[in-house]
């Protein structure tokens, strides 16, 4: 065999057992409504794969962003994501829960979920242009056991499932939710903290009239920023989440 050959081989083998466990997020219900997500490890090789309210994305390896790419487009909805065509209601007030496929025990870190308007229609909005602000973000629950008891491992036993409360004071509209775990079990290193995000297309009901600020996916996070340069194995006190502060209303 070519060098060149044994090389990606290698290679291969070795993302193969790297990602093994990773997963995404495959539906959600909103309304008592099951909505499929986009199933990258089906839709991706599909010609004509069908429409979902999950954003596109070419991250068939169910890899990460790295802290390196904090200021890539990347960031927003994963590798290359593309809007979702569909839009699931919910009535603001009410609970989404999101189904993931699976997720590695060793792999702690918050959970956090953003909503930015879209100020129209999601499916052809510019994903640039969201202004992302944060409505639910669990880190470290009990660090009294290092590595500690992270909103992954909630997560986790709960059947790889996060229940989300849509905020009763937004305006109703169209929203992208961005769901995102952020694995810390490399983050003592820079740029080594892992970022899945994952986003799907909301049509919020009822509500008020609260338009709250955002920030740009691109500007969400720095590669030193307290909860992502971080090392989860020196016993942890506490932990400061990144990003923007929590709305409320
Ligand atoms: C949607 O339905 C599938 C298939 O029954 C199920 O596995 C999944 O957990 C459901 N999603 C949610 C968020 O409950
Ligand atoms: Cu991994």
């Amino acid at each position: 065999m070519a060098l060149s050959k044994i090389a990606a081989l290698s290679t291969l083998l070795a993302s193969a057992t790297m990602v093994a466990g990773h997963g995404y997020v495959s539906s959600i219900v909103a309304n008592g409504k099951n909505h499929t997500g986009y199933l990258v490890n089906e839709y991706a090789y599909s010609d004509s794969p069908p429409k979902s309210i999950g954003w596109s994305t070419t991250a068939t390896d169910l890899g990460f962003e790295d802290g390196t790419q904090l200021s890539d487009p990347d960031i927003i909805c994963h590798r290359d994501g593309k809007n979702g065509a569909l839009s699931a209601d919910v009535k603001a007030g009410s609970d989404i829960d999101i189904q993931w496929t699976e997720w590695p025990e060793s792999h702690h870190g918050p959970v956090i979920t953003y909503l930015a308007s879209c100020n129209g229609d999601c499916s052809s909005v510019d994903k640039t242009k969201l202004e992302f602000f944060k409505i639910d973000a669990v880190g470290l629950i009990d660090g009294s056991n290092v590595p500690g008891n992270w909103g992954t491992d909630k997560l986790i036993k709960a059947g790889n499932r996060w229940t989300v409360t849509i905020p009763d004071s937004i305006a109703a509209g169209e929203y992208v939710m961005r769901h995102e775990i952020i694995a810390l079990h490399s983050a003592g290193t820079k740029d080594q903290a892992q970022f899945y995000p994952q986003c799907l297309n909301l049509k919020v009901t009822g509500g008020g009239s609260d338009k709250p600020d955002g920030t740009l996916g691109e500007k969400l996070y720095t590669d030193t920023d307290k909860g992502i340069l971080v090392d989860i194995y020196s016993s942890l006190s506490n932990y400061v989440m990144p990003g923007p502060k929590l709305y409320s209303a």
